[in-house]
């Protein structure tokens, strides 16, 4: 049984829609943010930086989103999450998690977290705005990634178009939200009607973003 440590609309959300399209058995433990749990020492037992999300597996404890979707589509390969090993599709899918976790996702917390690096007013506005830039630049670069091709990986649904949808979702407070993309907005469109990213949502008691034309 697995337990995944959590918050609402956090990136809790990719390992929780990973597991509903595995079918795994799993419970979850709500952290509050706004009460700082995530911060306490019992849950920094779990994972040493104090963030969300972390999945324990037995008395396996893994944090990190990306590894933990690459650790749940390992375990479990009748669930089709990740290519074959070895294959050139497994390597785009490990290109675009990187890319998603590495480029993508630190320039998300600059744009929501600018006070996490500084103190400063005028500062963390331009650190906003930097993070802003280069989450336009990084949305074209996955844009012309996809091109024509079903899937951010390629033929298949996998990991990555969760986190992509995860993504996306995070990103309607921005200016120009991912839905300016066409490639993105179509497999986003295809990962969010899924039955286990709904399922997700659901049971994370979040909503899609209203701008979102497929909702
Ligand atoms: N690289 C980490 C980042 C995790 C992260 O920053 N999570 C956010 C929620 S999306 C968090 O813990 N926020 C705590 C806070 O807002 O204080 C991961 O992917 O697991």
């Amino acid at each position: 049984m697995y337990r995944l440590f959590w918050a609402p609309g956090t990136a809790a959300m990719a390992p929780q829609a990973m597991l509903e399209e595995i079918g795994a058995a799993y419970e979850t433990v709500r952290l509050d943010i706004a009460a700082k749990q995530h911060e306490q020492a019992e849950y920094r037992r779990l994972n040493p930086n104090g963030r969300i999300p972390t999945l324990v597996d037995g008395d396996f404890v893994i944090f990190e989103t990306a590894a933990i979707c690459q650790y749940l589509a390992d375990r479990h390969p009748e669930a089709s999450l990740a290519p074959p090993a070895g294959s050139h599709a497994r390597g785009r899918y490990y290109q675009w998690l990187t890319y998603m976790t590495n480029t993508v996702q630190p320039a998300f917390l600059g744009w929501f977290h600018p006070d996490w690096t500084f103190g400063d007013a005028e500062a963390q506005a331009a650190l906003k705005a930097a993070s802003a830039r280069e989450l336009y630049r990084s949305f074209q670069v996955i844009d012309d990634g996809i091109g024509g091709q079903p899937w951010l990986a390629g033929p298949a649904f996998t990991a990555c178009d969760i986190w992509l949808a995860m993504l996306a979702r995070w990103s309607r407070f921005l200016e120009r939200p991912m839905w300016d993309w066409p490639n993105i907005r179509r497999v986003v469109g295809a990962t969010y009607t899924r039955p286990a990213f709904q399922r997700m949502m659901q049971k994370q008691g979040i909503a899609w973003a209203e701008k979102w034309p497929v909702a």
